[in-house]
């Protein structure tokens, strides 16, 4: 078990390659699509955003990240004495047609392939995704957490249609002509799945590159007029039955995991580790289930995070485990004392059990 760090594409930066070291973290998960362009300033960027009818804004261009550019990132992160785990998420611009089964699906798989080659060359042994359509919306945020902390939560599902031009909530058209999504059923979606993992995970064999699944957020069944695939523990075992690739693993997010209304969060962390099947973990504490749950400090939710890293530790869990996102404290620093904290829970905890 590893202690890792994830980082923003805005905090690609010393200041924040220094900042994760100093909490601990040996590893780094990077996301590299820029999911606060819209914001105005730092104090922005830090919060989690939430998203209104524009989502969290305009999707890339939909370039690749060339090896170039990855090699550039990865000789900053080696040099302040990390390890570049992971990359998280696809920009929607690169993939919304495969997403919606549109006319360019077949170009931009091509081109999802040449990505997963680039990350292979790059020496990035894992690339995470999240097959969603709605992305993550019905996001509210409030003082959620103890001592009136600010997080994200939901009260509610969000059932306004996703406007043409808008996938995984953030606008990859603005000239789309008007309209909506046209509804399809969950086996539709579980197709566009398939397909996708049949296409895209023997390339990523080949590059050494795994492909981890994070779990729809919020786990509803429906979002936003759009059906889910992942949103009970047992559908993370008809994803990885899909193919049986070494390089199909999941991106395990224990804070969704604990908002689904099926199955205990301790058998399915157990369940999923046991086979070696997630590539890295999302750790963060929640209270409630879907559509009513807060996200909370680590310590004060409804898990109990030491009794899942002893379930790691007996599977022999050897990947990098994160902090997915914290309260803010009330300080200058609202995000950096958010994450300093979960980060001394999480090293002090897995410190300990390294003991035990
Ligand atoms: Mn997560």
């Amino acid at each position: 078990m590893k202690l890792g760090f994830g980082l923003y594409r805005h905090m690609l930066n010393e200041q924040h390659y220094k900042f994760a070291r100093q909490c601990g973290a040996t590893h780094v998960v990077v996301h590299l699509v820029d999911y606060f362009g819209h914001a105005k300033n730092m104090s922005d960027k830090s919060n989690q955003p939430v998203g209104g009818n524009q989502g969290w804004g305009h999707a890339g261009d939909g370039q690749l990240w060339n090896l170039e550019e990855l090699l550039a990132i990865k000789t900053e992160i080696d040099a302040h004495g990390l390890k570049w785990e992971a990359i998280e998420n696809f920009d929607p611009s690169m993939w919304y047609d495969v997403l919606l089964d549109g006319p360019k699906k077949h170009e931009q798989l091509e081109r999802l392939k040449d990505q997963i080659r680039i990350v292979g060359n790059a020496g990035i042994p894992v690339f995470g995704y999240n097959f969603s359509l709605a992305g993550v919306a019905s996001r509210i945020s409030g003082p959620f957490a103890r001592g009136g902390a600010t997080s994200v939560g939901m009260d509610g599902c969000d059932d306004s249609p996703v406007p043409t031009g808008m996938v995984w909530n953030m606008v990859y058209d603005p000239d789309a002509p008007e309209g909506y999504l046209p509804r399809i059923s969950h086996e539709e979606l579980w197709d566009r799945l398939q397909y996708f993992l049949d296409e895209l995970l023997p390339v990523a064999e080949e590059a050494g590159v795994k492909l981890a699944a994070h779990p729809d957020d919020p786990p509803m069944p429906v979002v936003r007029q759009t059906p889910r695939l992942v949103y009970q523990p047992h559908m993370y075992q008809r994803l990885l039955d899909l193919n049986p690739s070494p390089a199909n693993n999941l991106e395990f997010c224990l804070g969704s995991i604990s908002e689904m209304t099926d199955g205990d969060v301790y058998e399915v962390t157990d369940q999923y580790t046991r086979q070696d099947k997630v590539a890295y973990i999302h750790c963060r504490n929640v209270v409630g289930k879907v559509p009513n749950y807060k996200e909370v400090f680590i310590d004060e939710g409804d898990m109990d995070i030491i009794r899942i890293m002893k379930i790691l530790k007996k599977n022999k869990y050897s990947g990098v485990l994160i902090p997915d996102h914290t309260p803010q404290m009330s300080c200058d620093a609202p995000w950096h004392a958010g994450m300093a904290f979960a980060m001394g829970y999480l090293k002090a905890a897995m410190d300990h059990l390294a003991q035990e």
